[in-house]
């Protein structure tokens, strides 16, 4: 199977304020193009060759000798997930039965969207935060460059990208304004609603 870049849902000026065009820009047109391109480059004539993107991840996951190829299948998986969780005008009321959902197992909206800052916020260097169902349970979680909850046979529902190329134009060193803006103004929560199990 080879690769691809997927097409973004909004067009690259669409999140700005809150993300601008030159972030869309160089992050999805220049990083993410990189993933998809080394990606498919490593697997090429190997017995990875064929297998689907979430098979590649856990199969390298545990295998320092297939850390070129964990890495760029990784970052692959993680931002399609990331720019299918972002819209224009995002943020906002979240569908109900997620919002029953995230009440029942982190007491309210608001601590969950504390929990979730303060994961991005805590991730030392570059990775991710996460919102992921774990044994029908929501947990937020996070993971160093380019791992996710797959790994530990969880499922993510919600994922932001906390490398410092998706935040630095925007906001420079501010990685907890990116994220408070990431979680109030950017998700599209219809897409994480219609991922729960
Ligand atoms: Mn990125």
């Amino acid at each position: 199977m080879t690769f691809e870049l997927p097409k973004l849902d909004y067009a690259n000026d669409a999140l700005a304020p809150v993300m601008s065009q030159e972030t869309l820009d160089l992050h999805h047109g220049k990083h993410h193009q990189t993933y998809v391109t080394n990606l498919n480059n490593l697997v090429k004539d190997t017995d990875l060759a064929g297998a689907s993107l979430e098979d590649i991840i856990k199969k390298t996951a545990n295998d320092a000798s297939k850390a070129g190829i964990f890495n760029n299948a990784g970052q692959h998986w993680n931002h399609i997930l990331f720019w299918k969780c972002m819209k224009p005008k995002g943020g906002g009321a979240m569908p109900s039965e997620l919002e029953k959902r995230i009440v029942s197992d982190f007491g309210s909206v608001d601590k969950f969207k504390e929990d979730f800052i303060q994961a991005g916020v805590t991730q030392f260097g570059s990775g991710w935060a996460w919102l992921a169902i774990d044994n029908g349970k929501l947990v937020v979680t996070k993971s160093a460059n380019a791992s996710n909850p797959l790994v530990n046979n969880m499922k993510p529902i919600l994922g932001c990208d906390v490398w410092e190329h998706s935040y630095y134009v925007d906001y420079r060193n501010r990685r907890p304004d990116y994220l408070k803006a990431f979680i109030n103004d950017l998700v599209n929560w219809e897409h994480v609603a219609s991922l729960l199990d």
